[in-house]
């Protein structure tokens, strides 16, 4: 099997609902898709998609920038080999890591097909089918907070996130005590300001829970941050947007600053490096999420089948932003969210998503030998 092709598409996904974060209120954010194409008919489908230039440090435009770098480098490569497809990409560009996530996720895709395997299967299996997800509840008043922490219960969710910060650190105190009181025995739930706190926030607001049973999400903007406020706050930490690179994950495991992590697998390097970081995580027994910023079906399933080999015990779930837009690209096996857990896209082999002809239309960019 050899790649002919590697074609780049743009896709724009409207939201449904608001969908509010410390830097950002999310609009309808624009996805990069990557169709593998190979000599045998074989095609696979990667996908990566910002919530907007906040707060990640990648957007639309700089995803296709690098992948006028990346993609061409897997013309003519063996994409089952993904380790020589990593090779080849980064002999290209150091960085781009968020482009060559979503060529490594199509890798995966074609992998499966080419071994009639889901991509589950190849990562050892499915330990939870459907795959519990999380939800958001995103910053509003307290009244506000409740209602909706009442609503996703109502509705299956045993894991819900806060969302805080860009604003008087008292408000958000007040929307966590609120929904502190309508969490149920069994529900998880976490407080997640995208790195919006100063230091003294994110104290001032621990002090302030003490004793509500939430973890903080990256509550400030830097790893050396987290360590200067981890002796002051009572509350298990919890690191996203500084959880940059497996050296960087093993360093805040070994440390002790990580109780868990809110990982996106196109922040590292996809599926080959979401699979390492499941395993140090379940090596360490720290709880880690398998999400992505935003996106479809195809980075939706990729999160979901990487989530669903790890052990229950130590997944903070998959994370899908199909409850918060409207439609799917496969509209018979698209990822959905019932009674708060997902189930693993039944497809077909690789990520189980069918794309209909057409689906993204014409592509930005075609890259061939
Ligand atoms: C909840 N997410 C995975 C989706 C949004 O991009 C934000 C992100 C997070 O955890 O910060
Ligand atoms: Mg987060």
């Amino acid at each position: 099997m050899k790649v002919t092709e590697v074609r780049v598409y743009g896709k724009t996904l409207p939201k449904v609902g608001d969908y509010s974060m410390s830097s950002a209120r999310v609009g309808d954010p624009d996805s990069t898709i990557v169709e593998v194409v190979t000599d045998t008919d074989h095609v696979g489908w990667g996908e990566v998609c910002m919530t907007g230039p906040m707060a990640q440090v990648s957007h639309a435009a700089s995803v296709r920038a690098d992948l006028t770098l990346a993609a061409p480098r897997l013309v003519g490569l063996d994409p089952r080999q993904i380790g020589v497809v990593w090779q080849a990409m980064s002999a290209a560009i150091y960085g781009g890591v968020a482009a060559k996530s979503a060529l490594d996720i199509a890798c995966w895709d074609l992998l499966g097909k080419a071994t009639d395997l889901r991509v589950c299967d190849l990562l050892g299996g499915p330990l939870s089918n459907p795959v519990p997800t999380y939800h958001v509840i995103g910053i509003g008043t307290p009244e506000e907070a409740a209602v909706e922490a009442i609503r996703l219960q109502d509705a299956g969710h045993t894991k819900l996130q806060l969302k805080a910060g860009g604003r008087r650190v008292e408000a958000d105190i007040a929307a966590a005590h609120a929904v502190a009181d309508v969490v149920r025995p069994g529900t998880d739930w976490s407080v997640d300001t995208n790195m919006g706190w100063t230091t003294d926030q994110a104290i001032r607001f621990s002090n302030a829970c003490r004793g509500l049973a939430f973890a903080m999400e990256q509550p400030c903007a830097t790893y050396a941050d987290l360590e200067a406020i981890k002796p002051s706050i009572s509350h298990p930490l919890l690191l996203d947007e500084s959880a940059t690179d497996l050296a960087t994950i093993s360093r805040a495991i070994g440390s002790g600053l990580a109780n868990g992590f809110g990982m996106k697998l196109t922040r590292i390097g996809g599926i080959s490096a979401m699979r390492a970081v499941r395993d140090l995580c379940l090596a360490t027994r720290v709880p880690t999420s398998f999400d992505d910023s935003w996106g479809g079906d195809i980075i939706s399933a990729a999160c979901n089948h990487v989530g669903s080999t790890m052990d229950p015990r130590y997944s903070r779930g998959a994370w899908t932003s199909a409850g918060y837009q409207q439609g799917h690209y496969d509209d018979v096996n698209g990822v959905r969210i019932i009674d708060g857990m997902v189930p693993i896209p039944a497809g077909g082999p690789g990520l189980g998503i069918v794309i209909p002809e057409g689906c993204f239309g014409e592509p930005l960019a075609v890259y061939a030998s």
